[in-house]
């Protein structure tokens, strides 16, 4: 099989869909494709010198008549040189607002027909596509694509639903990279964040929207305290940060509560970590519930979305409705107290990841598609 020409458009910041965007593209690599990442910055995950990687910046100056610069539009622009300087076999648009829209807007103006296939990732549909004011573009974004994946079945039910879409959408599974998500020992960052060797660790890493509902985290944390001498590690940055942080100080909870903000040292944090706590009311998958699997943590979560896909309730973690913050705690405590329990669930969980979630698998499985949609050209 020849060897690909891969237009990757993705959102380079924090956040899973450019880590799965970048994890993709760098296993692609691997695999003698060649990636061109048209994007507004660099991946915060990019392998800078990769021979099969590129970088193709967006910028848009900011000139007096505009209000909002726009930034669809120059990446639009952006996309149409790349496709026609790199010839390009194939645009990969992960999110699809404004991606999508921008790819078919770029192919349009580059005169190409050149495939386009849209990975959904969770809010795009299932915020966006509520939306009214922008339902439409979702679904022109969605309908514009030679294909679409969705990140978990559910999420894909939920765009047949909402948007009804008039191409065909595979489910196509979140994977990590199972070299870097491993269990890690590391007594010295519990010291550093001045966690005693007595304390569980409690994790939640997200990036602090409002669907993530962290103040039934911290509530349901409060609860475990009662039982158990513990430390709450609530790793990222986001909208969100200051009310949490209000509400900690309201609860009296300072010195058991931990902010790091950003960190890249994930499987270290989930190396010192007993159960990661999960309470989002929308999650197309939860990719952080992944990682923390493969690093051997268990997860309590709700049960909403496609974190059933992710955790198995009783095999791999457990699962509790959008608010419990009682039984949340009580599941965790189950964890905490029951070292039997965790490490079956611990082991369940390696299991799965290696099956299920198999990141050769999965990246062969896009590069199927990928070849699928190029040859259908
Ligand atoms: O919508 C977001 O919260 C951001 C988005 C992202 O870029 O991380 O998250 C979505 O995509 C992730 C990667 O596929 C999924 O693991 C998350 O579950 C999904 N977030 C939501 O559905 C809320």
């Amino acid at each position: 099989m020849r060897k690909l020409k891969i237009g990757v458009i993705c959102y380079p910041s924090l956040g899973g869909s450019g880590v799965v965007a970048t994890e993709l593209g760098a296993m692609m690599a691997e695999k003698g494709h060649e990636l061109h990442y048209i994007t507004s910055s660099m991946p915060f995950r990019f392998i800078d010198g990769h021979p099969n990687i590129h970088f193709h910046e967006v910028t848009i100056e900011g000139y007096a008549v505009f209000k909002y610069p726009p930034y669809d539009i120059a990446l639009a622009n952006r996309i149409a040189q790349v496709i026609e300087a790199k010839n390009l076999d194939l645009l990969h648009v992960h999110y699809a607002m404004p991606h999508a829209v921008s790819a078919a807007l770029g192919k349009d103006m580059a005169e190409s027909d050149i495939p386009v296939i849209t990975t959904l990732h969770g809010t795009d549909v299932t915020i966006l596509g509520r939306d009214s004011a922008l339902r439409n573009t979702v679904r022109y974004g969605v309908n514009k694509s030679t294909l679409v994946t969705a990140v978990s079945e559910s999420l894909k039910t939920e765009t047949l639903e909402l948007i009804n879409p008039t191409v065909d959408i595979r489910t196509i599974y979140n994977f990590i990279d199972e070299n870097t998500y491993i269990p890690v020992e590391s007594e010295s960052l519990k010291n550093e964040l001045g966690i005693l060797e007595t304390e569980k660790v409690l994790i939640h890493i997200s990036n602090f929207r409002e669907v993530k509902k962290i103040p039934d985290i911290v509530k349901s944390f409060q609860l475990v305290l009662q039982e158990v001498d513990a430390k709450l590690l609530l790793v990222g940055e986001g909208p969100e940060k200051e009310n949490i942080e209000k509400l900690v100080a309201e609860m009296k909870l300072e010195d058991h509560v931990i902010f790091t903000g950003k960190r890249t040292d994930m499987p270290a944090l989930l190396g010192i970590s007993d159960v990661m706590i999960h309470m989002s009311e929308k999650e197309a998958f939860g990719l952080v519930l992944l990682e923390a699997m493969a690093c051997g943590v268990p997860s309590v979560a709700t049960n909403i979305g496609g974190i059933p896909e992710v955790i198995e309730d009783g095999v791999n973690g457990f699962l509790v409705s959008v608010g419990e913050v009682e039984s949340a705690a009580q599941k965790c405590l189950q964890l905490l107290q029951d070292e039997s329990r965790h490490s079956t669930f611990r082991e369940n969980g390696f299991k799965i990841v290696n099956e299920k979630f198999n990141s050769a698998n999965i990246v062969t499985e896009y590069e199927q598609l990928y070849y699928e949609v190029v040859n259908r050209k």
